[in-house]
């Protein structure tokens, strides 16, 4: 509208003020001004206003970490999520369409209040914050649990349904037992370690050992998916409760890579697969991130050990190579942090791993236990499916399960690793035992350590999908090496197997020194038992497993807790006070699962990690997020 003077009228302002009024108003005006905007950055709960003139942070894990062990909560774990955490199945429950919030259920979660730093109080509320928040990243991603459930094959604890050979009381009887032994070994810790990383069961106590960085509880993370497929419902709650409360990340020490990985990383993975709790995710998550730093090597291969002390390079001291068993057992992992975090920095680090093993050229197709981070060279020539290359092998050929099949590398690099072993390191004893020997330059060491028993389960894994003409073969070596390792529980006194074991002058399958015959309560005996039995139902492999459990019963069991038992020779052996995690983790899982049905954990939808926690296997094309590029 076009604005006339009207004559005789003189403005003093466009708002009708005279100038010395209009000076006092601005004055005000921008007094205001500068004290509303001031106060932006004053006020304590300002962060979502300074977002809006501050530029947004980059995606930057690494800083997430600092601010966590430097006691800050990052800013966006301090505002409650405005949605609620999807319906966690409690223990028992596998139907996700049918299953309300354990929250909500009478009886169900006790409702916990958490007492560590804000970063873990949030982190047990809920995940739908808005994507778009800066700092959010991993945390504030959503991962649709409902949809995962919904496209596995089987009930996650199967249907219940006896379908075997053998008598049904007799198997749930046995099935009991190991449940029986399990409650007791969580009550044993529960009573005198609770927190700490394992149980010294003499001396009724708890120790942390120097594995951890200064993590604590161990024993419940690694616990954590066994109670619940056991249906430990109070102890799985116990556990759940001390992971919210106490299971503090804000630690400065150094850790191994590899333990972490396998035991709280995939602990805490399987745990949120088997409940949709957030905790473990957001857990799981902020852990992994707190791992990065240990890739900072010229290559990409990690070192062994990470600081977790804010501001260091990342890896720590300890030797100028990287263990192949290590390096090589993160990709499961890793790939499930990146599906539910959404954040392609884990995958992208194990995905240079196998760029660079893929590349590097191989003695005799062989992988050698040891690798210069630095140049990228092999460091020495052992070769061994034993103690520091074992879980590697295990690793690719669960790697392409886990893709749900597409992982072609994965597969091709697993076959061929088979091959060459089989070439070059595999024997028969004069007595008939098969077994894998270790390879040093060329020389054979004739022995097998209780760590490569686990071979004869992942080769009965793997013979499915082999070259046709290869699966009968490879069915029929894996039982042989199965078989080779009871033969080593079953020449012993307490029928428990020893360490390691020669096949030399004609004492086959033995320990050959006192310092090679003890028994720490390890699962890959066990383990192989329960792969062949879901292959073959051959009613030998639940035998040789309730062999293991009488006699863990009997020499190993203690007033407080299992022991591990220093002569497998003796027939009263002394202890070591130790009960392992990874016997809560996986000696005990194996067993409960091979007298159980196949649909418990099914093979279709899970794969095991190297500590037993079940990882589910990419039944979905479309997520693109950790699956897309192989
Ligand atoms: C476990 O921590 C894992 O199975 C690992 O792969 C090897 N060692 C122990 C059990 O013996």
């Amino acid at each position: 509208m076009l604005m006339r003077k009207v004559p005789g009228f003189v403005p003093a302002s466009p708002w009708g003020l005279r100038l010395p009024q209009k000076f006092l108003f601005l004055l005000f005006l921008s007094g205001l001004v500068t004290l509303c905007f001031g106060a932006l950055f004053l006020l304590p709960h300002s962060s979502r206003l300074k977002r809006l003139f501050l530029a947004p942070r980059t995606q930057q894990p690494g800083l997430e970490v600092v601010a966590e062990i430097a006691g800050h909560a990052p800013a966006h774990e301090q505002e409650p999520p405005p949605n609620p955490a999807p319906a966690a199945p409690a223990p028992g429950e596998d139907d996700p369409s049918s299953r309300a919030s354990p929250r909500r259920r009478k009886g169900g979660l006790r409702r916990t209040r958490p007492t560590g730093p804000r970063e873990e109080a949030t982190a047990a509320r809920g995940n739908s914050i808005p994507a778009s928040r800066p700092g959010d990243e991993g945390v504030s991603f959503r991962f649709d649990f409902n949809a995962f459930r919904s496209r596995l094959r089987h009930p996650v604890l199967g249907m219940r349904a006896d379908e075997s050979q053998e008598p049904q009381s007799r198997v749930r009887a046995q099935r009991e037992k190991v449940k029986e032994m399990m409650q007791f070994a969580w009550q044993s810790y529960k009573r005198y370690a609770m927190g700490k990383n394992e149980l010294r069961p003499l001396t009724k106590d708890g120790y942390e050992g120097n594995m951890f960085g200064g993590l604590s509880g161990a024993t419940v993370i690694d616990s954590l998916d066994t109670l619940y497929l056991m249906e430990l419902k109070e102890e799985f709650q116990e556990a759940k409760a001390w992971v919210e409360e106490n299971f503090h990340l804000n630690v400065s020490g150094e850790a191994s890579l590899f333990e972490v990985n396998i035991r709280y990383i995939g602990g805490l993975l399987s745990a949120f697969y088997l409940t949709g709790e957030e905790v473990f995710r957001i857990k799981a998550i902020r852990l992994g991130e707190k791992l990065l730093p240990a890739f900072n090597t010229p290559t990409g291969i990690p070192k062994g050990v990470v600081s977790f002390k804010s501001g260091s390079w990342g890896w720590a001291t300890a030797g100028s190579s990287s263990i192949l068993a290590e390096f090589g057992s993160l990709h499961l992992e890793f790939l499930h942090l990146t599906e539910l975090s959404g954040n392609q920095v884990f995958a992208e680090k194990v995905r240079n791993i196998r760029k660079v093993l893929r590349k590097i050229e191989k003695p005799f197709g062989l992988y050698p236990n040891f690798l210069s981070p630095v140049s990228g060279n092999w460091v020495q020539h052992h070769v061994s499916v034993g103690g520091l290359g074992d879980s590697f092998y295990e690793y690719l050929i669960k790697s392409w399960l886990m893709s749900g099949k597409t992982d072609m590398e994965a597969k091709n690099m697993y076959y061929e690793a088979l091959e060459a072993i089989e070439t070059y390191l595999l024997n028969v004893s004069p007595g008939g035992l098969t077994y894998i020997a270790e390879w040093r330059g060329g020389i054979l060491d004739h022995k097998m350590g209780h760590l490569a028993c686990f071979s004869g389960g992942m080769i009965a894994l793997g013979a499915e999908d082999a070259k046709e003409e290869k699966r009968v073969h490879y069915r029929e070596l894996a039982a042989q090496i199965t078989k080779t390792c009871h033969e080593s529980y079953a020449r012993s006194d307490t029928k428990l197997g020893p360490e390691a074991f020669w096949f030399n002058s004609g004492r086959e399958a033995m320990a050959t020194q006192l310092s090679e015959s003890y028994y720490i309560l390890r699962p890959e005996v066990v383990e192989s038992y329960m792969y062949l039995w879901r292959q073959t139902h051959n009613p030998i492999y639940r035998e040789w497993g309730w062999e293991v459990v009488l006699a863990l019963e009997k020499y190993c069991r203690t007033e407080a807790g299992f022991s591990g038992i220093q002569d497998v020779y003796s027939s009263t052996p002394s202890h070591d006070n130790k009960q392992q995690s990874f016997f809560l983790a996986e000696t005990l899982k194996y067993l409960y699962l091979l007298f159980s049905e196949d649909d418990l954990l099914s093979l279709e939808d899970w794969v095991f990690n190297t500590e037993a926690h079940p990882l589910p296997v990419n039944h979905s094309d479309s997520s693109g997020r950790a699956w897309g590029r192989h």
